[in-house]
């Protein structure tokens, strides 16, 4: 069983194998590491990752890229809204409110959803890494934006599954970096000693993410984590973009914001030339043959101009670095080290500032592009019973409160409670106890609508069926499990009814309206092997240091239940989550996606052997007027030349699209020329050999 890491970028992917030798990271079949998040639909098939990337100027409308912040999102999102008019391809509304992407495929008009499209993207990845090992690839760690709230994780989730991946974490993409960073140090502290905080920085192309983790012998803790959702590469691309047209327009008197192949090449090029401002600070040439109109244009610029103009995008790097450390309740002394990541970080200005901020150099020891990606590895091996890890165990953080709101069954009162505070240990149970006499419904939302960068702040519905009053009329004891999971994603993942037994009594009766909130030792997580036993212990003296309001001791929970006198019986829940398609659709599209693969596999065949025809024609042809010559009768070889030619042109009319039979009863026929040949040619090379051979036995 392999292991594989995915770091799914909104420009850039990366894959990362845990072999017994280490983390190695894959390159895919352009001996490139680095997939571009791309896909492109086209009337026979789709193509994905770097071969996409060449269409996004030939086949604009139905190549999609730029698609991740679309999880989770409904097509009314601000966000979404915003960027429909900047995308080459278009977007739609879906019956369910969500954020369709509409192309062309297979000749038709279809309409995706992102959750499909990434599926896609990680259907590509699964292929490159299976190509790579040689053997089928299921469990993956996939890599998030800690910023990514319930509907954005759900999404991604799904794609996983869509796509036929056994998603065993998804994982913040600083946190897989804090993993990457610390599970080889040797001289970590103590767990009696201070721990080591690091601070970790990514800065990608479309986000801004920030963590501080503290570290001690084979353990991390996220402290806390900062972000600016909405600030990246991507931000720097598109001042160079609105700067050039404004240029061109003034000198060449175009309209470039009109032609959306020109502002897609312009995009490209002033990517590279932002890339090139990095290591350049002289002025640096922009030129782009044919840009509109037949007209060639040319630009400059240079990395003290780009600094200006970038200015009001640089100046957001310091927040996230201040309300990170302001949330961990550190001082910049106590960092130890400062651990910078992503493609964005490579702007020169971007570093000094968080050099300023820290006062002390960042390190690069980590690879920017890759840690994420080799942190999904990690985390993967880690997780994976066919793996032997170093122990090392991970605590994440929530990183947007979350409360659930429940109707109180005494009066008309809604009853809430904040079941977990900003920056509390993730994943994480807690069990709630309330008493009601029939069925009820828990809401669960984020506490902090405006710190939130989404614009729905609920997370779900989540009803407990079957509850019943006791006997004797009573209210029943209903005991729910709301957990926040390893993939970060807030669950009710349990809930059972409490019977009261025969001679009881005395049991204490609480108001529904004050439910009783208990912390749970972590209960799937982390118990899959034992070699988490040290790992698991110091979790659980964790769990029970952190008090909850209303914490207080409950028999019936964690374990120590008294046995013989309390009945409890499970009861179903109903759960209805934001943006989140229903099993069946889900199906559906595990479904049509395995279609999607065997017709990209049967179109795959089919140029192949149209492929296989002109090769062999252009190789026949060659050795016809050199090596064959000899085997072959000046009659038979003009007749031969012409069949070749007619085939040859039959490729370029007729034959430039047939089914894959045709081709290859072509090369058959060819090959009923040919063979004849070649076997006379290969005799007469032979025999010569093979005497060799003799003279020398004897
Ligand atoms: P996200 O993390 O937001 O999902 P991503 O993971 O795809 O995005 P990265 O691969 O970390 O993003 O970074 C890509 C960004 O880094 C792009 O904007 C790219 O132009 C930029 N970048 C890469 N190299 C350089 C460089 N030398 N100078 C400036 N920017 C660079
Ligand atoms: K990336
Ligand atoms: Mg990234």
């Amino acid at each position: 069983m392999s292991v594989v890491g995915i770091d799914v970028g909104y420009q850039n992917c990366y894959i990362a194998v845990a072999r017994s030798g280490g983390i190695e990271t894959i390159a895919n079949d352009y001996s490139d590491r680095c997939t571009p998040a791309c896909v492109s639909l086209a009337s026979k098939n789709r193509i994905i990752g770097n071969a996409a990337k060449s269409q996004i100027i030939t086949n604009f409308k139905n190549t999609v890229h730029g698609f991740k912040k679309f999880h989770g999102r409904a097509f009314d999102d601000p966000f979404v809204q915003g960027e429909k008019p900047k995308l080459p391809y278009s977007l739609h509304k879906l019956a369910n409110g969500n954020t369709g992407i509409k192309v062309r495929y297979l000749d038709e008009d279809k309409v995706f959803t992102v959750e499909q499209i990434t599926a896609m993207l990680l259907t590509k990845l699964k292929e490159t890494s299976e190509g790579a090992l040689k053997k089928p690839v299921m469990d993956c760690v996939i890599s998030v934006p800690s910023f990514f709230t319930d509907a954005e994780r759900r999404s991604v989730f799904d794609a996983s599954q869509i796509a036929g991946l056994n998603c065993l974490r998804l994982i913040n993409d600083t946190t897989a970096v804090a993993l990457a960073y610390g599970i080889y140090k040797q001289d970590l502290p103590t767990a009696e000693e201070k721990p080591r905080n690091v601070v970790f920085v990514d800065l990608g192309h479309s986000s801004y993410q920030v963590s501080i983790a503290a570290f001690n012998k084979g353990k991390l803790k996220v402290l806390a984590t900062a972000f600016d959702p909405y600030l990246g590469g991507r931000n720097f691309d598109e001042v160079l973009v609105d700067y050039f047209c404004e240029d061109f327009k003034g000198r060449y008197k175009l309209n470039v914001k009109e032609n959306p192949r020109a502002v897609l090449r312009l995009h490209q090029e002033c990517e590279k030339l932002k890339k090139l401002m990095s290591a350049n600070s002289s002025d640096l040439p922009l030129n782009i043959e044919c840009f509109m109109n037949d007209i060639d244009v040319t630009g400059k610029m240079n990395r003290t101009q780009f600094e200006e103009f970038c200015a009001p995008y640089l100046t957001r790097v310091e927040a996230p670095l201040k309300a990170v450390l302001e949330q961990a309740k550190l001082s910049r002394d106590d960092i130890y080290a400062v651990e910078v990541v992503g493609g964005a970080t490579r702007i020169p200005s971007v570093k000094e500032r968080i050099v300023k901020f820290f006062g002390k150099d960042i390190s690069t020891t980590l690879n920017a592009d890759e840690a994420v990606a080799r942190g999904c590895a990690l985390q993967c091996a880690i997780l994976s019973p066919a793996f032997k890890v170093r122990e090392f165990s991970i605590t994440d953080v929530v990183p947007f409160p979350i409360t659930l709101r429940w109707k109180s069954s005494t009066d008309d009162g809604i009853g809430e409670c904040e079941v977990f505070g900003k920056n509390h240990a993730a994943p994480f149970s807690k069990v709630i106890t309330f008493h009601k006499k029939e069925p009820f419904d828990l809401e669960a939302f984020y506490s902090t609508p405006q710190e939130l960068p989404y614009p729905d702040h609920r997370i779900g519905c989540f009803s407990v069926q079957n509850v019943v009053p006791q006997p004797d009329g009573d209210s029943s004891k209903v005991k729910v499990k709301v957990r926040v999971n390893v993939h970060g994603i807030f669950t009710v993942s349990g809930a059972s009814l409490i019977e009261k037994q025969k001679g009881e009594g005395g049991e204490e009766v609480q108001m529904d309206t004050e439910p009783l909130v208990q912390n749970e030792g972590k209960a799937e997580d982390q118990v899959r092997t034992s070699r988490h036993t040290a790992g698991l212990i110091l979790q659980a003296l964790f769990y029970t240091e952190e008090g909850v309001p209303g914490d207080k001791q409950d028999p019936a929970a964690g374990g120590s239940r008294p046995k013989s006198k309390v009945k409890s019986i499970d009861l179903p829940i109903i759960t209805n989550t934001i943006r989140q398609v229903n099993k069946d659709i889900l199906n559906d599209f595990v479904e049509y996606e395995g279609q999607m693969i065997v017709q990209d596999k049967l179109e795959k065949e089919r140029n192949d052997a149209k492929n296989a025809v002109e090769e062999y024609l252009y190789d026949l042809r060659n050795k016809l007027c050199g090596v064959y010559e000899k085997y072959i009768t000046e009659e038979d070889g003009s007749q031969l030349t012409l069949m070749l030619e007619d085939t040859e042109n039959w490729l370029y009319e007729e034959g430039e699209d047939q089914p894959k039979q045709i081709y290859v009863d072509k090369l058959d026929a060819l090959k009923r020329f040919g063979q004849p040949i070649e076997d006379k040619h290969r005799e007469c090379e032979d025999r010569p050999r093979a005497f060799e051979e003799l003279g020398k036995k004897l």
